[in-house]
Parts: C-alpha cells; structure tokens; sequence
C-alpha cells in the first residue's frame, strides 16, 4: 500500500513560529517539552539553533504513559548525551515542582550575569516549546496550580502566545505546538501521528492503525515483554503472528462489522487513551548504551497494567473550582511591562 508522506504545517502553526523566534529574543529560560512515548520523534531539529545564549531545561512530559523502569533508562540515556531530564505527569501534578525549581535555578544565572553588569534582577522567562498536544498548556495550569491556559486532547489547541506570570519571580510565555515545516524522518512523522500530535487531516488512520501494530511487534521482538499483552486483552487478539494490515483486518472483520475505518480509529484511540497499558512507541537507542541501563527484561517486568477507560480529564476535575477566564489576568503583559528599553 503505498500513500503520500504525512505532512501537517498549519498557517497557525507557521505564523506561531514566527512570533515565537520574535519573543525568544526576550527569553532567559527555554523549557523544552517532549511527549516521554517518543522522546527522539518530539525533538524539534531547530531547537539548537533557538536555543543559543539561553538556559535549557528538558520536560518528558505523560511519564505515566510508558513504564516506570523506562523512564530511569531514558534519565540515563539523556545523562551520557549531557542532559538532564525531567519527566513530568501534567495530568496529575507529578514531577512539577523539579521543572519549577529548575527553571527558577537556570533564571538565577540570568540574574547574576545582570547583577554583574550592575543591572537590578528581573523575573526569570521562561518560555515553553514543543510539538503539538506534548502537554504544554497542560504543564502550565500545574504549574500555577490553577488552569489559566486551555488545555484538550487534540494537537492545535493554543493558537497565540501567552505570557503567564507563575510568582513574582517567574513567568511563563505558552506557545502553540511548534514542527518542522516539512516532515523529513517519515518514521518520526508517523509515531507524530500514532500519538495524536500532529492533525488528524495530515494522514490515513488505516494506514497509521497497521503501521502502529508493525512498530509494536517490531518493539516487542527487541525486548520481549516490554509492549505487554494490551492487544490481546482488549480485543481478545495477538499481533504475534500477523502483519499490522492483517490485524487490523482482522478486527474490523470481528469486533466492527469489516469497518475497517471505525477499526483503525479505535485501536488508535484506545492506545493514546492509555488503554492498550503503558506502551512506549521509542527506546534509548541500543548503540549507546552503557552497562548502567537497567535490563530491558527489568524494565519489562515493571509494566503497569491498562488504566480503566475515563473519560474525565484529571486536570479539569483537580482545578476546575478555580476557573479564571484567560482575559481576566490582572497582571496584563508582564513581559511588555519588564523589558526594559
Ligand atoms: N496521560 C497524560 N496526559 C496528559 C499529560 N499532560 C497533558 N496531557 C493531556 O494531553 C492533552 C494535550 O494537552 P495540552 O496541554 O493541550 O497540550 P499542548 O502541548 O498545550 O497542545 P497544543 O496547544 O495543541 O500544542 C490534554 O488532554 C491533557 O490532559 C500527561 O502528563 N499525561
Ligand atoms: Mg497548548
């Protein structure tokens, strides 16, 4: 089956882009935000360049969705490369206070380069980047503890820059998604697609279905164990001896009436909804790897089972009571207000 690269560079996200290299020149702290399935297909190939003269601090954001265990060999994996990541669960508030604190400490280097320059301290900003629908806005509401920044499941949610003051010594800018404009590693782009952040215009869900079993026996041959039995309790299948075409043909034939459209969006569904278990899509890879990794088996056994289907977003529920409509903050711009002239 052959079909046309996956591409997706909305005109909100090129305009996006262009307003954040314009409030960058403004920014002390970048807080770079990747979704922890896929820490290597959510890394923008710019962030080099945008990251020049500024403090850098890395998010893996939906730690809840891969195994604990993965999580260490990631951290380690991330400490030969010489960066620090912190992994973070915006939906219930975990790691949060680390990327607080970090932020805040990368700030003070900001503000002691100023002091020496004889020049008073000023909040720390910070500005949050990444892909589309890696949690951003999501990571924002828990850190003021309230929501303040709309936050969904779809990619495109934020659509304008907006400078947030988290205390009087930090504020925020939330930034639309950002992606290359053209998707050159398709490999990337289609595990972009599998975990919902890129538009859903951008490819077939059919073709993405199969492409998503394929990667996960592929994962599972790798590392026995690690993509657990999700697959076959959900829907009483195993992907073991089928390609990813087939199986998903199969479901359609048993559980959808041969709708093998309404097939491939639930198998879809249920995995980003988490009900397929924790299931990573990447592994740190395997040539660099360092006898300090824990063993793949180790990270396998360590799986936590399918959460239950919910519906209802933790975030909303947690801050729901203290709901503030997005014009009402009484701080105005507080980036136009401090910089100075
Ligand atoms: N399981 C899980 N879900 C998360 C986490 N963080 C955010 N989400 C959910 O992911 C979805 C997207 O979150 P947003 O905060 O809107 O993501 P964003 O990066 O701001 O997205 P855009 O504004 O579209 O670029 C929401 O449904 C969140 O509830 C997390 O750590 N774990
Ligand atoms: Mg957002």
């Amino acid at each position: 089956m052959t079909s046309p690269p996956i591409q997706w560079y909305p005109g909100h996200i090129a305009k996006a882009e262009r307003s954040l290299l314009e409030q960058l020149k403004k920014v002390d702290v970048v807080l770079e935000v990747r979704d922890a399935r896929i820490p290597l297909a959510t890394q923008h190939p710019q962030i080099g360049q945008w990251l020049a003269n500024k403090e850098h601090a890395l998010v893996m954001n939906r730690m809840d969705m891969i195994p604990v265990r993965l999580q260490q060999s990631w951290r380690t994996w991330f400490e030969q490369q010489g960066e620090v990541a912190y992994f973070t669960d915006a939906n219930h508030g975990k790691g949060i206070e680390a990327v607080a604190k970090a932020a805040q400490v990368l700030g003070e280097k900001m503000n002691q380069r100023r002091r020496d320059r004889g020049m008073l301290p000023r909040p720390v900003r910070a500005v949050v980047i990444g892909f589309p629908n890696v949690g951003k806005s999501a990571l924002i509401n828990r850190l003021l503890k309230r929501r303040v920044v709309e936050s969904a499941r779809r990619p495109g949610v934020t659509r304008q820059l907006r400078w947030i003051r988290i205390s009087p010594e930090l504020e925020l800018l939330d930034a639309p998604g950002i992606l290359p404009s053209k998707l050159n590693n398709q490999a990337a782009a289609l595990k972009l697609a599998i975990c919902d952040d890129i538009g859903e215009a951008a490819y077939d869900n059919q073709r993405v279905a199969s492409a998503f079993i394929d990667l996960w026996k592929q994962l599972a041959d790798t590392v026995p164990a690690l993509m657990g039995n999700g697959l076959e309790t959900r829907y009483g299948l195993s992907p073991s001896e089928v390609t990813g075409e087939s199986y998903l043909a199969l479901l359609s034939e048993r559980r959808y009436q041969n709708d093998t459209e309404r097939a491939a969006r639930q198998l879809l569904n249920d995995f980003r909804k988490g009900l397929l278990g924790n299931v990573p899509l990447e592994l740190p890879p395997l040539e660099l790897p360092p006898l300090e990794l824990p063993s793949w088996e180790a990270i396998a056994t360590d799986r936590e089972s399918p959460v239950p289907d919910s519906e209802i977003d933790p975030v909303e529920a947690a801050i729901a009571a203290d709901q503030e409509s997005p014009e009402s903050d009484p701080e105005g711009d507080p980036v136009a207000e401090a910089v100075e002239s």
